[in-house]
């Protein structure tokens, strides 16, 4: 009998050979792979709660539902459910942060925030060779109950002028203490649960205060993404940051455009947006979710839209102008399986990518031969992919298959049981 790391690498031996005859090479898709960052939600941990209230409510039209015992209470907490959650992901990986993550003894207003309040944060993530990314928070705040950064009246606008301004600073002392530039992500919540009588004034104020951020003076070390959005629970009818609006801002503005796969018409293809995106924008930032009917922010499967999106990063040839960002937040089940499962289906969709035969599918692309293109995809689909997978997981010493649940659960038994809610 074979021990199971002699049948992995075996398996992975004929898998390679059958790439090859398609003229597939495994090991420069591995290589690859491996490199590829993904930036991961610190948010999915404690349900979008954060430290500066983690009792107020979550507001702005996002929700999270579920009450699974053992969100992290306390960003101490947070950390040491990553680092186990972490361990089970293979390949490179950044943590995503909001401005409610910060850490301070007293409460700061969020006008206020520095990067002082990040510190452990940065020390945190250097220990961990990792890259941060960061978001103002433009919800779950009284000033956020109507507008943010569209609001009619200039105070509030400004108090969210100048948390994404103090948020920027974070993002480039992020950039500049870990030497790879963090991506600030700006989303909004403005909008209308009916139809408004002015759809336009809106959405001039917010280019207008969109363009005092990014005109702030900083350093190299971030970039700025803007998020759309079709609509949100109580903006059904209406978001004054829209996908056009913010494709059309980024376009001219020179910032990157954030597409969240949860965003638009459940029939709307959002792998479709990357290579248009692409055409008129340096980079992008995706938000890879899950909608189940609305924007649900459910855990990321290896379902066709996740593939997709991998194709198109792959297939666009445009892996270091797209930044891969996890957005979801599903507090009905282990919050570190749903990271686990959520980060490796991704990177499992992007290792998909890697291993098609890109010259033959283009090939017969060209001969106007659908018939072939087809079949080439379709055959595609059996192909020993997760032999590949397996051996990639052993040799980044992460779990090959399911055993990572163990882990997970023992976890559970110790640390996460013993939470209370508060
Ligand atoms: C909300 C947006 C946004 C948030 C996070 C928490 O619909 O997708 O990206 O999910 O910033
Ligand atoms: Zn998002």
């Amino acid at each position: 009998m074979k021990d199971a790391r002699q049948k992995i690498t075996a398996a992975y031996e004929l898998a390679k050979e059958r790439f090859a005859e398609i003229g597939v090479d495994t090991e420069s898709a591995l290589r690859t792979l491996n490199e590829i960052p993904i930036s991961i939600q610190c948010w999915q941990g404690d349900d979008v709660r954060g430290f500066e209230n983690p009792n107020g409510d979550l507001t702005g039209g996002i929700q999270t539902t579920g009450n699974y015992p053992g969100r992290a209470r306390s960003a101490g907490e947070l950390r040491a459910d990553l680092e186990v959650a972490f361990a089970q992901i293979p390949g490179t990986k950044r943590l995503n942060l909001h401005a409610i993550y910060l850490e301070s003894a007293t409460p700061i207003e969020r006008d206020a925030i520095e990067p002082k309040h990040f510190e452990n944060w940065v020390k945190w993530a250097k220990a961990e060779h990792l890259g941060l990314d960061f978001n103002p928070t433009c919800f779950s705040h009284p000033l956020s109950e109507r507008a943010t950064l569209s609001h009619p009246d200039a105070a509030v606008r400004k108090f969210w002028i100048d948390h994404c301004i103090a948020s920027r600073k974070i993002s480039e002392y992020f950039g500049e203490e870990l030497g790879t530039p963090a991506v600030m992500n700006i989303w909004i919540p403005d909008g209308d649960k009916d139809s408004p009588a002015d759809r336009m004034a809106p959405r001039k104020r917010l280019m207008a205060a969109l363009d005092e951020i990014v005109s702030a003076p900083l350093g190299k070390h971030h970039k700025v993404a803007v998020e759309g959005k079709l609509f949100g629970i109580g903006t059904e009818a209406y978001t004054a940051g829209s996908n056009d609006f913010y494709l059309a801002y980024a376009a001219t503005r020179k910032t990157l455009l954030c597409l969240d796969a949860g965003h638009f018409h459940p029939t709307e293809n959002v792998a479709d947006k990357i290579s248009t995106a692409l055409c008129f924008l340096d980079e992008i930032l995706l938000h890879v979710s899950r909608p189940v009917r609305w924007d649900s922010d459910h855990v990321v499967l290896l379902d066709d839209a996740t593939i997709a999106i991998a194709q198109e990063i792959v297939r666009t040839g445009s892996l270091d102008r797209i930044n891969i960002g996890l957005d979801f937040f599903d507090a009905s089940i282990n919050r570190l399986a749903a990271w686990i499962i959520g980060a490796r289906n991704m990177r499992k969709a992007l290792l998909l990518a890697l291993l098609e035969p890109a010259a033959k599918q283009l090939e017969a692309e060209k001969r106007f031969d659908g018939a072939a293109r087809m079949a080439i995809f379709e055959e595609q689909k059996s192909m020993p992919w997760s032999a590949v997978w397996d051996y990639y997981c052993a040799s980044q010493n992460v779990p090959v298959g399911i055993e990572w649940l163990d882990t997970v659960q023992a976890y559970e038994k110790k640390i996460l049981g013993t939470r209370e809610a508060k």
